[in-house]
């Protein structure tokens, strides 16, 4: 009988696709997309620049280099880089007031109380890691580029945002399709500062492991027309909490014209809009709030199947599986 058991668990584990268990196996979840990397994406603006280029494989050689518990690479920008984010942050912070909600309003001004976020220089990974961790046990780690939608989900489920170092090239600051510094740090970061936002950010990423290809498909697209694009209503107006708005000047101003379409957030619809990744938006969606879309997620969660429940275990930053079979 034991042997039977034993059989079937090990088919069950084969059927279903592997994840992470523990923060350390995040080493091994770093698999990119390079469709819209300067190497191989023709229109990217970094194609022609040589020193651009080189300059991106240093900062991917880091990111593969680093292993959990390691200190982020401290980086030395140089006086383009620093300057190109001047440009961005400058542009940016002037339309925050209108533009962004509430909950980036309030983790922006402390970033720059207690982070150093200003103008004058692009703030360390390390020092940002320490803050977010800080006010909402969210980390930092490297990343080397874009990441698989899998692997950069799963590294959510631990409260560990991959995070990219490099900066988008000068000529192109106002829109770029990729990630990158600017992207993580004045898009993301304010929003892993709040609470309900980072419960909100684990959940997804808990939902995609174990999840089959076509779920793990689904999911990244909520997560797209969320925390890369999502817009939220706060007293009456519109409000963009999406990374993707706050670190776009061009597509923040637009996402809040009257241009686009806007949807309610529904898992069930959101999560089947097909999208493009190289410019704005044609649609987004508005949440009522972040408590909101964490009881429809987890209520959309729950109809996958998966022959197993998971549990995060805050103590040992592991997964335990609890069998149901
Ligand atoms: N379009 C964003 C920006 O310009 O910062 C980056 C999006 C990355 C998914
Ligand atoms: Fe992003």
């Amino acid at each position: 009988l034991k042997k039977v058991a034993d059989d079937v668990k090990i088919a069950t584990e084969e059927k279903w696709p592997s994840f992470p268990r523990k923060l350390q196996d995040l080493d091994t979840c770093h698999h990119l997309i390079i469709k819209y990397e300067p190497k191989f994406y023709q229109d990217h603006p970094g194609f022609t620049d040589k020193e651009y280029r080189k300059r991106r494989a240093y900062f991917a050689e880091l990111a593969f280099k680093y292993r959990e518990g390691d200190f982020l690479p401290r980086i030395d920008y140089t006086a383009e880089e620093t300057n190109t984010w001047k440009q961005v942050y400058k542009s940016l912070s002037s339309l925050y007031p209108n533009y962004a909600c509430q909950q980036y309003l309030d983790a922006f001004h402390e970033l720059e109380e207690f982070c150093g976020f200003s103008e004058e220089a692009i703030p360390q990974l390390q020092d940002v890691s320490c803050f977010l961790k800080d006010r909402t046990g969210f980390k930092l780690r490297p990343a080397a580029g874009l990441l698989s939608a899998r692997d950069f989900l799963a590294c959510l489920a631990f409260r560990v945002f991959p995070s990219t170092q490099y900066i988008r090239h000068h000529s192109a600051s106002m829109h770029s399709p990729e990630p990158d510094c600017c992207h993580e740090l004045l898009g993301h970061v304010p929003m892993l500062a709040d609470k309900e936002f980072a419960q909100f950010s684990q959940e997804i990423g808990l939902a995609t492991l174990g999840a089959s290809d076509e779920d793990v498909e689904k999911l990244s697209t909520l997560y797209w027309f969320t925390i890369e694009f999502g817009l939220c209503r706060q007293n009456g107006a519109i409000k963009a909490y999406g990374a993707g708005l706050l670190s776009s000047y061009g597509e923040l101003v637009y996402a809040l014209s009257n241009k686009p379409d806007l949807r309610p957030f529904d898992p069930d619809v959101t999560a089947v809009q097909p999208y493009q990744d190289t410019s704005f938006q044609p649609m987004y969606f508005v949440s009522e709030s972040f408590g909101d879309c964490t009881a429809k997620l987890r209520q959309y969660a729950m109809k996958m199947k998966k022959p197993f429940s998971l549990r995060y275990d805050p103590y040992t930053c592991s997964i335990e599986v609890l069998d149901s079979l």
